[in-house]
């Protein structure tokens, strides 16, 4: 029997260390993103996510405003891209920080938006290094979207 015991207990030490393990690592989820083949700013916001260390799965698509309106995104906060991850939606070049930060909330949502093209936003940075303030929009199922973070003019939140 105390044999029995110590390969117990070695079990659960192992299956302890290996959860540990997967939650330091932090899988990421795999984003899919549908964009038009000649859009070169989300081919840009692509390679942010990858160097943020997300697995992306690209889908070339005519239109993405079909699949924007299945995801709930409305016109007002629509962009030139729209994505998948996990449960939620993302449009536009929000940001992978802010990507991570919404998987580790996990709040009740429809996803994450930057709608328009603000310069300097991961994927729309300019040579001059210009960036204009913009916010990630918190979608929500039936209430207005919030702020949910604030990125003032000069900091650039893509490339580092
Ligand atoms: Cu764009």
């Amino acid at each position: 029997m105390p044999r029995l015991a110590i390969l117990a207990v070695f079990a659960l030490t192992v299956t302890l260390f290996g959860s540990a393990f997967a939650q330091q690592t932090g899988k990421l989820p795999l984003v899919e993103v549908y964009k038009n083949p000649y859009c070169g700013c989300c081919g840009e916001w692509v390679a942010h996510l990858q160097k943020a260390g997300f697995t992306v799965k690209v889908h070339e698509v005519a239109d993405v405003a079909p699949l924007r309106e299945r995801l709930g995104i409305s016109d007002e906060h629509a962009s030139c891209h729209s994505a998948k991850v996990g449960d939620y939606a993302l449009e536009g070049h929000v940001p992978a920080e802010d990507v991570k930060r919404l998987l580790r909330e996990k709040p009740d949502a429809i996803g994450l938006a930057v709608p328009g093209m603000p310069v300097g936003a991961p994927g729309m940075e300019v040579p001059s290094g210009e960036t204009q303030p913009y916010a990630t929009l918190l979608l929500k199922k039936n209430a207005p979207a919030q702020d949910y973070v604030q990125h003032p003019a000069g900091q650039v939140g893509g490339r580092q």
